[in-house]
């Protein structure tokens, strides 16, 4: 029996999943790689074919993994998938996919807030935000236009910073923002011109339309972004419960 799972309240498919999502994350298991069979599973995990099905189909579901008729169960590339329960952020969710994350910055000024970034962000029209617009990439590819407007006390400082890092990790290594939760929006659209060029897609490609607010403690939002992401290259994934 392997000495990975732990007692306590974790069931073991779960701690299944999280083995196996590591080994994506530490680029162990590549894409397009066959992973251990059931039964390999059972084998190594001492665990039973009900548990070691019940973890590889969470995370085909997930869109981490998927299978082929007759041929067993390989790591996925191209989507990305994006949990809509846990909040977390593009390197994140690129990195949990075994790609690089990577970011363009395309402008990072201060500003005086649009309608949008008033309403969501709480504040006054004259209240100058940080407004950061970046191309993400996953392995080179353009995945994303996002547009950040954050507001904090002491936002103008990021202008000083290096952008072409995770914005959450800065937020809250250093700047000592825990980010709590958020509240998103999706919308399907079609490519514009400037958003075809930038994500290498054809005008009129379906994109997908994301709005985001994320607050820290007390409830205090942060940022509000807006962004469009490629329509071919992303999976929203999300786990619905019946009301017992
Ligand atoms: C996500 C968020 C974005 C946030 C970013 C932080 C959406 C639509 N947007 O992309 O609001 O700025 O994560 O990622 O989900 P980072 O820490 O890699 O910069």
């Amino acid at each position: 029996m392997s000495s990975l799972f732990k007692k306590g309240p974790l069931p073991r498919y779960y701690q299944l999943k999280e083995i196996m999502r590591e080994k994506i994350e530490a680029g162990e298991w590549k894409p397009g790689d066959l992973i251990p069979s059931e039964r390999e599973l059972c084998e190594q995990y001492g665990i039973s074919r009900m548990t070691a099905r019940q973890a590889i189909t969470e995370l085909v579901n997930e869109g981490l993994f998927f299978r082929e008729q007759g041929r067993g169960t390989f790591v996925s590339h191209q989507k990305i998938t994006q949990q809509l329960i846990r909040l977390t952020s593009f390197t994140e969710d690129i990195k949990a996919r075994g790609q690089q994350p990577g970011t363009r910055v395309l402008l990072a000024q201060m500003c005086t807030p649009d309608e949008a970034a008033i309403t969501r962000l709480r504040i006054k029209a004259n209240q100058p935000v940080f407004h950061l617009r970046r191309l993400r990439l996953a392995n080179d590819e353009p995945l994303a236009l996002e547009s950040s407007h954050l507001s904090f006390m002491g936002c103008e400082r990021l202008l000083e910073e290096d952008l072409g890092q995770s914005l959450y990790a800065l937020l809250e290594k250093k700047y000592g923002l825990p980010l709590v939760e958020a509240e998103q929006e999706l919308e399907a659209g079609i490519a514009t011109t400037e958003e075809a060029q930038y994500l290498k897609i054809p005008i009129g490609s379906p994109v997908l339309y994301i709005r985001r607010t994320t607050y820290t403690e007390r409830n205090i939002p942060v940022e509000f972004a807006s962004s469009v992401y490629c329509g071919h290259k992303y999976t929203f994934y999300v786990n619905l419960k019946r009301d017992q």
